[in-house]
């Protein structure tokens, strides 16, 4: 491709939504790699998590959050909210995500968030799964009511010339400025915090909705060794920890199938993220009620 001319282009973008719009799928799709871990799960996403595309004259920085939560009482919930807040507070732009011809109680609750003044998209994400597409444009009209949206993108995540047509009406909003982040670069996590993000998702997929949300995953080494016949070597220990017993029982399976499963997926795709041999062990650990306390939520990496 021929060398960008004219000044450099670079701004944030948030993407905001209640739990599995598809929030994390439009994220990876945007950057073009897995950045940010997806499941039919609500609360997969528990940081804000950066992705970065450089194009052209033009960086786009999206940053991912957790769905905001309604059930405030656990100090968990309190602490993915908090996430949300920060990250839409100083941003060029918003990507609001529903499910298109949809507009829940939960949704209006996070649009009621918005500060005015940032140029908000509605993403009316899922298209491929509406099946009477003439309601789209009422539902549009009524949306328009709802809010000063600046455009109306009705799409599907899992749709790349869609995703194509995303950048172009999102750099419209993108500032001159200098980019952040290298050309290279695509997200500002270390290669530690996503080890425990591919634990985290594979124990999500591999446990149905037997298990819930209350677990999460301690990364206890992550060690690069020397090795003569690897061009890296990546030992890794990771903690699942999980509210009670029975949960343990749970991501353990008969005879430890579950877990193997779960180790050996994740290893996998380890492997190919870190481009490395990795010999990854997991153990399961019971913490109850660490999903209430304040202090053992921070103790785990939450802001
Ligand atoms: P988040 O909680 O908003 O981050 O949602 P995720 O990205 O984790 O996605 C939730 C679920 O919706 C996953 O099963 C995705 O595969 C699915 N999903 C996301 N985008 C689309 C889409 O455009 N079309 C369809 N059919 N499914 C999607
Ligand atoms: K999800
Ligand atoms: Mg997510």
């Amino acid at each position: 491709p021929a060398a960008p001319t004219g000044p450099q282009r670079c701004g944030l973008i948030a993407i905001v939504g209640k739990p599995n719009v598809g929030k994390s799928t439009l994220m990876n799709a945007l950057v073009g790699q897995k950045i940010s871990i997806t499941s039919r799960k609500a609360q997969t996403t528990r940081h804000r998590i950066t992705g970065i595309r450089t194009q052209d004259n033009t960086q786009f920085v999206f940053v991912d959050t957790p769905g905001f939560q309604t059930r405030h009482s656990r100090a968990l919930n309190k602490s993915l909210n908090k996430t949300v807040m920060g990250a839409i507070g100083d941003v060029d732009l918003i990507l609001f995500v529903v499910e298109a011809g949809s507009f829940t109680l939960a949704d209006a609750k996070v649009l009621s968030l918005f500060k005015p003044g940032i140029p908000t998209l509605l993403i009316a994400n899922k298209l491929d799964t509406v099946h009477r597409r003439h309601e789209i444009a009422p539902w549009l009209r009524d949306m328009q009511e709802r809010h000063p949206f600046a455009e109306f993108v009705p799409m599907s995540a899992k749709n790349k010339g869609d995703i194509e047509r995303l950048f172009g009406i999102c750099e419209k909003y993108l500032p001159e400025q200098a980019w952040f982040y290298g050309p290279e670069e695509l997200t500002d996590r270390s290669e530690k915090f996503l080890a425990s993000e591919t634990v985290r998702e594979k124990l999500f997929r591999f446990t149905g909705d037997e298990l819930p949300y209350t677990s999460t995953v301690v990364i206890d080494k992550f060690d690069e060794e020397p090795s003569k016949t690897h061009g890296r070597f990546m030992r890794i220990a990771a903690t699942i920890v999980v509210e009670r017993d029975g949960h343990k029982a749970m991501v353990i399976g008969e005879k430890g199938e579950k877990l193997k499963r779960i180790s050996t997926e994740a290893r996998q795709e380890l492997e190919k993220l870190l481009d490395a041999k990795v010999f990854l062990e997991v153990w399961v650990k019971v913490k109850s009620g660490w999903a209430d306390d304040e202090a053992r939520v921070k103790s785990f990496g939450y802001e």
